[in-house]
Parts: structure tokens; sequence; C-alpha cells
């Protein structure tokens, strides 16, 4: 296990040394969920929630000290099972960081090289120590059995010793790792200004015309990038240089052409508020956040490459590897679709996609919102499928209406008298024209909208309830600009998004 440890920890700090995102650990794990996301997604998600690529990293960490505690009983026998599965560990780390589109393929040799030899020695100086009592190779036969305390003794000493290596490598990589130069360079960029800022706003800045409600637990109409919801299948970061980051425009285009970021910056910008919805979302969930996006037009870069006729799908690619597809038509039809660069004021965070990701008004994060876009790519419907798409997901993926109840929170316990029933409901690209809540069998009752900036962004809501003591169900339904009401039918998450009322039950205290 020790000798495994030590392996693992010296494939990290080589690994570091090309850049704070390097790791054989990592390129693993992304194999890992690259060949596993379709089956094990859910059943991740359900044991470990988003904490679901924490427990990937440390499931194999564990699965590595496992695997080298097999190989060290194994070696007691045979010395040469222990090199030749510390040698095929290696291999596993070599592959998936060749296969790792992120990876420097000099780096990641050598930390595979030396890692498989710090596990190998390791393993042979403390199987030496077990045997012998000592860590030095002795040139005579041992004919009468060592003391057996004192060899205990002198391998728990030295397996300890290795194992504080261990722990020291990995302490050495995070320090040496420091901040990567995607967060120096993030730090240095300075936003240009909007050209045309959103619809109804004040040049500028995007805000509802509204006060906020002031309601406790309400979700605030922009989310702040910390709150914003995270969803990607990255199990470590990308971190984009845009120094060494180009965005280019290719396929079914007359003129394809590659962008620098400053190139990206110095064009046209726009600012626009959008909520962005993940498909994972169930009913009530948290996986939706509205903020203010600011870059180009996505059209003003289609015309410039000139798409040809028959180029039916825009497809986005990622540095990770990532790909998601919508139709090309969508892009023009007057929805927001933006190569984003900033979001709610600041460039966008590593994690939203720095330096430039997709945002399309109207389509879920899977099929559109491609994050650290390195490429555009138009092709016809039905050459490319997207990431998702061969792992059970549906090609195509418009945002369902939804709406959510905030305040009372399920399972909680208010006080009876006037109370407020308050949430959020989103039909981005079409706008929301009325929120309904029932409490028990009562009637539907109209709630009070807040003002919005656009029709892409949700919309928080408001209702006044006189809560009279008991037990109490109350639910929301939202319904469109187009006049459809949400169904009441529950449908689970995939292929393409969950349908259904959201409900809270709520214990009201007797005053
Ligand atoms: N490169 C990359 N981009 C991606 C994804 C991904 O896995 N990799 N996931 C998509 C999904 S499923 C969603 S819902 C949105 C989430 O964006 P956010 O993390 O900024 O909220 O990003 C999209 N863009
Ligand atoms: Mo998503």
């Amino acid at each position: 296990m020790v000798a495994a440890l030590v392996a693992l920890g010296v494939g990290e700090l080589v690994s570091s040394f090309a850049g704070s995102d390097q790791s054989l650990i990592g390129s693993v794990g992304s194999s890992f969920i690259n060949r596993f996301a379709g089956s094990l997604k859910e059943l991740a998600i359900s044991l470990f929630g988003t904490n679901d690529k924490a427990a990937l990293i440390v499931g194999i960490v564990v699965v590595s000290a496992l695997i080298g505690a097999a190989l060290g009983v194994a070696a007691r026998e045979r010395p040469h099972v222990a090199t030749i599965g510390f040698a095929a560990f290696g291999l596993v780390g070599l592959v998936a960081g060749w296969v790792d589109p992120q990876t420097n393929k000099v780096v990641v040799t050598l930390a595979a090289v030396a890692a498989t030899a710090a596990g190998i020695g390791t393993l042979r100086v403390l199987l030496r120590v077990a045997a012998t009592g000592s860590a030095l190779r002795t040139t005579r036969t041992v004919t009468t059995v060592p003391d057996p305390d004192a060899s205990r003794r002198a391998f728990f000493g030295w397996a300890g010793g290795a194992a504080l290596v261990a722990v020291g490598l990995g302490a050495a990589t995070k320090a040496l790792s420091g901040r990567s130069k995607a967060e120096v360079a993030r730090d240095a960029v300075r936003l240009p200004a909007v050209a045309r800022p959103g619809a109804t706003a004040a040049p500028g800045t995007l805000a509802p015309a509204e006060a906020p409600l002031g309601i406790e637990g309400l979700t605030p109409y922009y989310m702040s990038n910390a709150a914003f919801y995270r969803i990607d299948t990255a199990l470590v970061v990308p971190q984009v240089d845009p120094a060494d980051w180009t965005l280019k425009v290719t396929g079914m285009v007359d003129k394809p052409f590659e962008l620098t970021f400053a190139e990206l910056l110095a064009l046209p910008q726009i600012e626009e508020a959008v909520t962005l919805s993940c498909v994972s979302n169930e009913v009530g969930g948290d996986l939706v956040g509205n903020a203010r996006w600011q870059g180009v037009p996505l059209q003003s870069l289609l015309d410039r490459a000139g798409v040809q006729p028959g180029a039916t799908q825009l497809v986005g690619r990622s540095v990770d590897g990532f790909t998601a597809g919508f139709p090309t038509e969508l892009a023009g039809d007057g929805r927001v679709a933006m190569i984003a660069v900033g979001m709610n004021g600041e460039p966008l965070p590593i994690p939203h996609g720095f330096p430039a990701r997709l945002v399309v008004a109207g389509l879920y994060g899977y099929v559109s919102a491609t994050k650290w876009l390195s490429e555009i790519h138009l092709t016809t419907w039905e050459d490319f499928d997207g990431y998702w798409v061969p792992r059970g997901w549906s090609k195509r993926g418009p945002v369902k209406t939804e709406s959510r109840i905030d305040v009372p929170r399920n399972g909680s316990s208010i006080a009876a008298g006037p109370q407020k029933i308050a949430g959020v409901a989103w039909a981005p690209n079409t706008g929301i024209a009325r929120v309904e809540v029932q409490v028990d069998e009562g009637p539907w009752r109209e709630a009070r909208l807040t003002d919005v900036v656009s029709k892409n962004t949700w919309v928080q809501w408001v209702l006044d309830w006189p809560a009279t003591p008991g037990e109490h169900r109350v639910r929301v339904r939202a319904t469109d600009a187009t006049g459809a009401t949400q169904t009441e039918t529950p449908a689970p998450v995939a292929p393409d998004g969950a349908t259904g009322w959201h409900h809270v039950d709520v214990t009201v205290d007797a005053a």
C-alpha cells in the first residue's frame, strides 16, 4: 500500500511541474468519467451529490493502495509479480495521460516512468526489510531466521517513513502547483465596454426594475458567481491560459478562421441576462441560475465564416474534449446566443469556462453551453452526436418551463398568521406569463411576479398566505408566454428534462 502511495505521490509531483492542472490521477479519473458517465452519473450523484468528483479521486487512491497491497503479498513469493504489476499500473496512468487532450505528453511519460520506478523501488526495499530487518542488499545467504521482532520493528519504521514521504510528495505537489497561469491571466483581463446592453436595462448594468423583495430564503434575481451551480464532466477544472488559446470556427463554412482572446475581446460586445439550466435539474432542484453574460453574438462569427447551406448542426468543442450540438438555425432565430467572456461583470470564472464559453437562451447546458470553448464546428444534424447524446440523453434539449418554491422550505415549521410563499419560475427565450400556487386542495391563486430584464431570465414570484395551523402541502405551476402551463405529469430528468409540479410540505404551528 505504501509503495503504491509513494508511486502516486511521485507521479503527481512530476506531472505538476507542467502546470497545476496536470495530473496522472486526474487523467485516469477523466478517462473513467468519459467511459462511465452515461451509466454511473445518476448513481454517483445520488450517492455523493456534487461531491462525486472528490469521491472519484478518493476512490482512485484507495483502489491504488489496495492493488499495491495485493502486489506486496504476491511479491513475497514471486518478486517479479510486483515489478510487472507496478509496470501495468504505470501503463494505465500513461495511457490515460496520453488520451487526455489537456496534458503535456512528455511530462505524462516522465511522470508515469518515475511513478513506476518509485513504486517498484519502495516495494523492493520494504520487502527486503521485512525479510531481513535491513534495507541493505545482503550478499550472504540468510541461513538463520533473523529476530522476527527486530525485523518487524524495522519494517514498520521503513514503511512509516515511506508513508511520510508519500504524504510529503502530496503536500509538495500542492504547494508547488500554486496559482495556475490561467488564474494569473484571468486577473489581468479587463472586460471591454458593452456596446449593446440588455434591452430594458440601464447602460452597462442589467438590474431588475423592482428592488429585491427582501424575503429571506428567496433566491436572488442574479446568482453570484460563487453561488452559481456548476456542472461538467471535468475532474480537474481545465486551466486555460488565454495566451495559448484560440477559438476556431471550422467545418461547413466558406472561410474558416481562428481568433485569439485579444481579437475576441476586440469584437463588439453585448451583455444579456440569461437563466441557464441543467437538464439534470430535478423538479424543485437548484441546478439552475440567472446571471448577466457578456460576450460576442454567435451570429456575428457565423456571418464572418459564411455558414454553408446544409450545415444543420452547430457543435461547440471544449479544450477538454466535451462537445455539445444544437440546430444551427437556433443561433440565428433572434434568441440570445453568444460566445461569453464575462459573467456578472467579471471575466468568466475558471470553473464556468474561462476564457470563453457558449450561452444560448432556451437550451439546456448539455446541448449548448460549452465551457472552455476551443472550436465552433459546423456540420450536419446527422453527422455528429454531442457528448451526452450516445449516453442516453436527447439530441434536442429545449429548456422546459419550470417553477420552484423557495419559501417556505420543504419540511419546515412556520408560525400561523400572515406568511409569504415565494420562489422562481423560468422559461428562457419564451418568458413566464403567470405563476399559480395551490395550498392543499384549495383554489389555484395567482402569485405576484417581479419585473424581469428580459424573457430570458427567471422571474421571482410571491404570494401572501394567511397560514392556518396544521400540515399543509403547497404546490406551484407556471404558464409561459405562449400560454402553455407546466404539465402535472412527472417525468424523470433523462432523457430530456424533468416535468411535474413542485410542492413543499410545511407544518404551521398555532401562534
Ligand atoms: N466543457 C464542458 N462544458 C460544459 C459541460 C461539460 O461537461 N464540459 N457541461 C454542460 C452542462 S451539462 C451544463 S448544465 C452547463 C453548466 O454550466 P455552469 O457550470 O457554468 O453552470 O455547462 C455545460 N458546458
Ligand atoms: Mo447540465
